[in-house]
C-alpha cells in the first residue's frame, strides 16, 4: 500500500516535471530561506472556584514569519541532517473567560466612572526572534523527498497583552462605554458565555495590561514537507512555544504556565552557489525525472527519453538533466593519506554508462575503474605519487559536462635508516 502510494507519487511528479534528485549535495550553498504563515493560540486555561472550574476559551490569530538557515551537517547517505536558522514570527491571539471582574477605566473623558465591570479577556501580540536547532531525517529526505524535522529553539519575545473593556463599536462618534452584558445568557455554559462575549466584543483591546517587553522563551516543534525540487519544498509546522510565566493571558488562571501553539503552512527555498563549478549546461537543464537515469541498457549511448527542444521566442532550450559528478572519496581537497594505494569513490549522475565518464589522475586518463549506474558510484583504486595527486571525473551527456576535482596529498612513511657503516 505504501509502495502504491510512493508510486502514485512519483508518477505524479513524472509528470509535472518535478526532480527525483531531492538533494543537490553540490550546488546546494547549504543556505535557505523560507516564509510561513497560519495560526497562534493560546490553549485553554481553567480558573478553580470553591464549587466551579471555569475554562477560558481561545482563539487564534493570523501569524507569519520567515527563516533563515545554514546546513551545518548534511552528507550523502547520512540519516541525519543538521541546521541552524534564524526565525523571526509575528502574530496575535486573543481569549475569553466566563469570569468578570471591576477594571480601572482607560477612558479618561470627564465625567466617566473609575472604574468598570468588565468580563476578563487578553489580546496578545507577539514578536519571536529565535535561534532554532533543526534535526531532518536527512536519507528521507534524499531518498522519498519527505521532510521530516523536530526542532528546538531559544528566543527573545517581544509581546504586550491588552485588554477589552470598553464597547468601541460606533469607532470614534463613541468615547468608550461599558458593554451592555445584557444580551449574555449567564446560565449557559462556560464555553458558550465566551463565545458570545467573543461575538460581543468590539475586538479593540483599548486597554493595555502589559506594556511591551522582552522576554526570553524556549520552543520545541515538528515539522513535515516535500522537496518538491532541488531548490523547493513546502509542508506543515507546528510549534510550542513556552512563556515560562502566567502572564501571556493575564487571565485569572490557577493552571501552569502559560503557553501557545503555531501552526503554519511553510514554503522554503535552498540557495545555490550558482550551477557548480565548470558546468557548459544550460542553467534550466535540471528538471527531470529519475526514471530517465536508469537506463537498462547501459550501452546504446542515449541516456534519456525526454529530450525535447522547445522553441521559446526564437530561443532554443534544451531539457533534460545535464551530468552531475560529485567525488565523495576523498571528501575534502588536500586530504592527507600515508598509504600509496587510494579507493577513490565518486557519485555520477545522469549517465548511462562510464563511457560517458572520463577519470583523470595527475592528467592521465584512467580507464580501469568500475561505474555502477543504479547506485551511481564511480569506484577507481588509485597509486598515488609522493606528493600532491590532482584528480578530476568528468561526465558528459547530450545535455552537458559537469566535473569535479580534488587534491589528495600522499606522504611517504618516513623510513629511519641506520647508517650504513660505523666505522672509524
Ligand atoms: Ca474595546
Ligand atoms: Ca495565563
Amino acid at each position: 500500500m505504501k509502495k502504491a502510494i510512493l508510486s502514485i507519487i512519483t508518477l505524479l511528479f513524472t509528470f509535472s516535471c518535478a526532480n527525483a534528485q531531492y538533494i543537490n549535495y553540490k550546488d546546494d550553498s547549504g543556505w535557505n530561506f523560507g516564509i510561513n504563515m497560519g495560526g497562534t493560540w493560546q490553549p485553554k486555561e481553567p480558573s478553580y472556584s470553591l464549587n466551579d472550574t471555569v475554562f477560558s476559551r481561545s482563539y487564534a490569530g493570523f501569524s507569519g514569519g520567515l527563516t533563515l538557515g545554514k546546513a551545518l551537517y548534511e552528507k550523502e547517505g547520512k540519516f541525519f541532517s543538521f541546521d541552524l536558522r534564524f526565525r523571526y514570527l509575528g502574530g496575535k491571539n486573543y481569549g475569553w473567560i466566563a469570569l468578570a471582574d471591576s477594571f480601572a477605566n482607560p477612558n479618561i473623558m470627564p465625567g466617566s466612572a473609575d472604574s468598570v465591570y468588565a468580563y476578563h479577556n487578553y489580546k496578545m501580540k507577539l514578536n519571536e526572534f529565535d535561534l532554532e536547532g533543526v534535526l531532518t531525517l536527512n536519507s528521507l529526505r534524499a531518498t522519498t523527498g519527505i521532510i521530516l524535522y523536530g526542532f528546538g529553539g531559544i528566543g527573545l519575545n517581544y509581546y504586550s497583552v491588552n485588554r477589552d473593556v470598553l464597547d468601541n463599536s460606533a469607532g470614534i462618534f463613541n468615547d468608550g462605554n461599558p458593554y451592555d452584558y445584557s444580551s449574555i445568557n449567564t446560565s449557559a455554559g462556560h464555553q458558550q458565555i465566551a463565545t458570545d462575549l467573543r461575538n460581543l466584543s468590539d475586538l479593540d483591546f483599548e486597554s493595555e495590561v502589559l506594556a511591551p517587553e522582552l522576554t526570553f522563551m524556549p520552543s520545541l516543534g515538528l515539522g513535515l514537507g516535500y522537496q518538491f525540487t532541488e531548490k523547493f519544498s513546502m509542508g506543515i509546522e507546528h510549534k510550542i512555544t513556552y512563556a515560562l510565566d502566567n502572564d501571556i493571558s493575564y487571565l485569572p488562571s490557577d493552571g501552569p504556565n502559560d503557553i501557545y501553539h503555531y501552526t503554519a503552512l511553510t514554503l522554503r527555498w535552498n540557495l545555490f552557489n550558482g550551477g557548480g563549478s565548470s558546468s557548459s549546461a544550460p542553467s534550466g537543464g535540471n528538471y527531470s525525472t529519475e526514471s530517465t537515469v536508469i537506463n537498462p541498457s547501459p550501452n546504446n549511448g542515449s541516456y534519456s527519453t525526454n529530450q525535447t527542444v522547445v522553441t521559446n521566442e526564437s530561443q532554443t532550450v534544451t531539457t533534460g538533466n545535464r551530468p552531475l559528478v560529485n567525488i565523495i572519496n576523498p571528501a575534502n581537497s588536500n586530504m592527507i593519506v600515508h598509504n600509496s594505494e587510494f579507493h577513490m569513490n565518486a557519485k555520477v549522475y545522469y549517465v548511462s554508462s562510464k563511457n560517458q565518464i572520463t577519470v583523470k589522475h595527475n592528467g592521465f586518463i584512467i580507464s580501469d575503474f568500475n561505474y555502477d549506474v543504479n547506485s551511481k558510484l564511480l569506484r577507481a583504486n588509485l597509486s598515488l605519487a609522493p606528493g600532491k595527486n590532482y584528480i578530476e571525473v568528468v561526465a558528459t551527456n547530450n545535455v552537458g559536462t559537469d566535473r569535479d576535482d580534488k587534491e589528495i596529498v600522499y606522504e611517504m612513511p618516513v623510513i629511519t635508516e641506520t647508517p650504513a657503516c660505523s666505522c672509524y
